[in-house]
């Protein structure tokens, strides 16, 4: 870049110049004046205000990286949750206050404007959105970060709830414009699918094999700026979207129908059009292959080609980057890689191989075997037959080495091969990513100790030095900074505003636990905080809830492992005990309890849960009995803007899975950095919560992973549980009775039968555990001084859950990418 190509002179940072700014958006952007503008109109005149702020800082941050070519991540994932972007790009920017007071000399109300938009929920839930929180702390941290994606057209579905039952829309977020987003037709590039590999004879006379695709798709970047809190420095999202080619046309419908190559078109376009909304269940269906292949292939050719300088060694690709694979879901682009090196640069396999390995590292995200993805070769052998044939190679050398290693051990061999022989012949790309990566990680303590001793333990046995954690974090500036301005001021007040880029700085709270006039200016937020979500709640669907009782809060995808089933018991439970006169209405803690969750479409078991969490609901509300005591809210559509109200105002945090199934939770970080006391099993991250945070601030339960897998091991019959515990028999035979389906016992049946005879998560044998747990609560919460006393030690102990820690880890175990400070 020369000189003058610094393009455009920095906004005047004024209000007077905010509004000029504002207003030329809104006449030569939107085509109106400000008297005609819709809400729309000016939300989107205001969000490309807005970027016009930082766009200096985003063409000179690719500036200068180009210039140093410093290390960089490129963090591919399937999915990026990335939330509301105006709230986030006006607190990085450090606009919020003109842009405020801008607006309202125009008569206009900032909030209408935010809730004029509408999420890009591109991703299902944890994972997805863990993706967008490290994308936010690389670039708050100045590290050099490309963040590569997919531009789905529709994200996760939008729910609905019809007589309580999940009824999916699709999320068509782009139908009013999506103003955060800069498509580049011009760069697209080509990606190839099917065909066949040949043999043939290269220049050089050496004989060689090349993939002969059968069809191709462009892929189109739309690019995000990914701008850090107050540093100047903007990374970049590049997202990328299907689109047909004409040589698509061609090959595949050469008969001339027009109507058939329009299909086609359609066909293409395909890849990118919908987020496969199962959270960590693959389907293993085709097109989500496709989708997988179609946006590393365009995102390492982007790297290749555009993103390093002209005459760029590839041999040095190590030291130039690291493609960090979230999940298995990018995992083909180790093939990929080796594609290119091998076949269109001509390298030998083994120079391929030396670099390939060096350049990719594997964080694993689950525990449950299902959830591992795996590939059957007829399927990866008709969609990418040159893949396949290299995977089989990586895997013949593989195979060679551990039977040097272990010559007496076939069945070992056999174990770790990359392709599977049994149900169906497939290629498991968790052991791909393992073989080919640097490093492997796991999300959490427990999780990563788990991943070594028994999902890959012949793996870590051989590879001791591959494997490390690095626990999860969440982003403070969203969930914290953004999501409870009033506590924010509050921490600020008291510590001084440095906790937003340094959250280790929140213990400096911790001596304020004693001082009751800070407990009760916390206290006072958090009921403030219960009354802003009750506004939402009911302006949005109508709902009453009743901010003077607890807030017991359980939000995160509906799936059995995660035991929704099991708080659905203990409100049962509670409900069964007042109506049949054994417990006094008046002795209970009042409580509203709030569910927010979606279930895969076609996970029926889940989706019957989410009618029972419904129906049990309906009942307690309509009980004029309980009312303003108990009650069940169940707002539909849980996604991050939802989250970012109702996480502040929560007093419990439900983490309550299986010890030895979540990985991590990010939930339950969001939660305790809110000044909520989590409920929860030794699991995931809830270890190092609790670890942190003290015993006597958070409430254990439950059985621990060796203990759960000493009870399978001898055999686990929920029924007994049933039949020896009588609230719990109670609860259940109230359900199944009828009681909440209009005497209909057929209706919740299954779930009923599921917990009696099957119960693969264990709620049962948890059950008496939690309600023990569920008493302390009550006892805690009882004594308001020292329930805030544990709420402000959950905020001041929580610092370790920033993503800017986890990014550290990262860059220190895996990446090795220092900082590049601003110029
Ligand atoms: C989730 C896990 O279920 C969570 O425990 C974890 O906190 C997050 O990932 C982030 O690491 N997960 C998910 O959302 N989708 C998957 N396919 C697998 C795991």
């Amino acid at each position: 870049m020369t000189e003058n190509s610094t393009p455009i002179a920095t906004r005047e940072r004024t209000v007077d110049g905010f509004v000029r700014e504002f207003l030329r958006e809104l006449n030569f952007g939107q085509g109106v004046d400000l008297s005609r503008a819709s809400v729309n109109d000016q939300y989107l005149a205001m969000a490309r205000t807005v970027r016009h702020y930082l766009m200096v800082r985003w063409l000179e941050t690719l500036r200068r990286q180009g210039e140093l070519q410093a290390k960089s991540v490129a963090y591919l994932s399937a999915e990026f949750l990335l939330g509301r972007q105006l709230d986030n790009a006006l607190l990085a920017s450090g606009l919020e206050d003109i842009v405020e007071e801008g607006l309202s000399s125009l008569g206009i109300d900032l909030a209408t404007l935010r809730d004029a938009e509408v999420e890009p929920g591109l991703g299902n839930g944890g994972l997805g959105r863990l993706a967008a929180c490290f994308i936010d702390s690389l670039a708050t941290m100045n590290v050099p970060c490309i963040g590569y994606g997919i531009r789905y057209e529709y994200g996760i579905f939008q729910q609905t709830f019809v007589d309580g039952w999940q009824v999916e829309k699709p999320d068509d977020w782009l139908a009013l414009g999506s103003p955060w987003e800069f498509p580049h037709p011009e760069a697209a590039v080509r990606v190839n699918f099917g065909g066949s590999v040949e043999q043939y004879q290269a220049d050089d006379g050496v004989v060689r094999r090349r993939w002969v695709p059968g069809w191709s798709v462009l892929a189109v970047p739309y690019n995000y700026m990914v701008p850090g809190f107050e540093n100047g420095r903007v990374n970049t999202l590049r997202l990328w979207s299907a689109q047909a080619t004409h040589a698509f046309d061609l090959a595949i419908f050469n008969s001339g129908d027009y109507a058939e190559a329009v299909r086609a078109q359609t066909f293409a376009e395909n890849i990118t059009k919908v987020l496969y909304p199962e959270d960590s269940t693959p389907q293993g269906k085709e097109l989500r292959l496709q989708q997988q292949y179609f946006f590393v292939a365009a995102s390492l050719k982007n790297f290749i080609d555009e993103v390093l300088p002209e005459g760029f060694d590839l041999h040095n690709l190590p030291d130039r980057i690291n493609f960090q694979l979230n999940d298995t879901h990018p995992v083909i682009a180790i093939p990929e890689l080796m594609r290119i090196l091998v076949d269109e640069k001509g390298w030998d396999w083994d120079d391929a191989w030396s670099v390939t390995s060096k350049c990719f590292a594997y964080t694993c995200h689950t525990l449950l075997p299902e959830a591992l993805e795996v590939w059957p070769v007829d399927l990866l052998g008709r969609l990418l037959p040159r893949h396949l044939e290299i995977i089989y190679r990586i895997n013949d050398a593989f195979l060679a080495e551990l039977r040097q290693e272990y010559p007496d051990d076939e069945l070992r061999v056999r174990r770790m091969s990359i392709i599977a022989e049994y149900p169906v012949r497939a290629v498991r790309m968790a052991y791909l990513a393992t073989v080919a990566g640097t490093k492997v990680n796991g999300v959490a303590e427990l999780h990563s100790q788990l991943l070594r001793d028994k999902v890959l333990n012949d793996f870590s046995e051989y590879y001791p030095d591959k494997f490390t954690n690095v626990t999860n974090g969440v982003t403070p500036r969203r969930f914290v900074r953004l999501a409870n301005p009033a506590l924010s001021g509050l921490i600020t007040e008291a510590i001084g505003d440095g906790w937003v880029t340094d959250l280790d700085k929140l213990s400096g709270l911790e001596p304020l636990a004693e001082d009751a006039e800070f407990r009760r200016r916390f206290r006072e937020i958090k009921l403030h905080n219960k009354h802003r979500i009750a506004d939402v709640l009911a302006t949005r669907d109508g709902t009453v809830v009743n901010p003077d009782t607890m807030f017991d809060v359980m939000v995160k995808r509906l799936h059995e492992y995660k035991r929704q089933t099991l708080k659905l018991l203990h409100i049962v439970s509670l409900y069964e005990q007042v109506t049949s006169g054994r417990l006094d209405i008046g002795s209970v803690t009042p409580r509203t309890f709030a569910f927010g969750a979606k279930a895969a479409p076609g996970y029926l078991l889940a989706k019957q849960i989410i009618g029972l969490i419904n129906a049990v609901g309906r009942t307690i509300n309509e009980d004029p009995a309980l009312e303003g005591r108990l009650s069940v809210v169940f707002p539909a559509n849980y996604n991050v803007t939802l989250a970012e109200t109702l996480i502040p105002a929560a007093d419990l945090s439900e983490q309550i899975s299986l010890a030895g199934k979540e990985a991590s939770g990010t939930g339950n970080m969001k939660f305790m950095l809110n000044g909520a006391l989590t409920i929860g099993t030794d699991d995931g991250a809830n270890v190092e919560i609790r670890r942190l945070v003290g015993d006597e601030h958070f409430f254990l339960f439950g059985l621990t992973e060796p203990e759960v897998e000493q009870l399978v091991d001898r055999g686990y019959h929920p029924s007994a549980y049933y039949e020896t515990n009588a609230s719990l028999r109670r609860a259940l035979d109230l359900i199944a009775s009828g009681a909440f389906s209009n005497g209909d016992r057929a209706v919740f049946e299954p779930i009923v039968s599921n917990l009696l005879h099957e119960d693969r998560f264990l709620a049962l044998a948890d059950f008496q555990a939690y309600i023990d747990a569920q008493a302390r609560v009550d006892a805690a919460y009882a004594d308001p001084e020292q329930w805030t006393r544990s709420a402000v030690l959950n905020v001041a102990r929580g610092g370790f859950f920033s993503s800017d820690r986890s990014m550290r880890d990262y860059i220190d175990r895996i990446w090795h990418t220092p900082p590049v400070p601003p110029a």
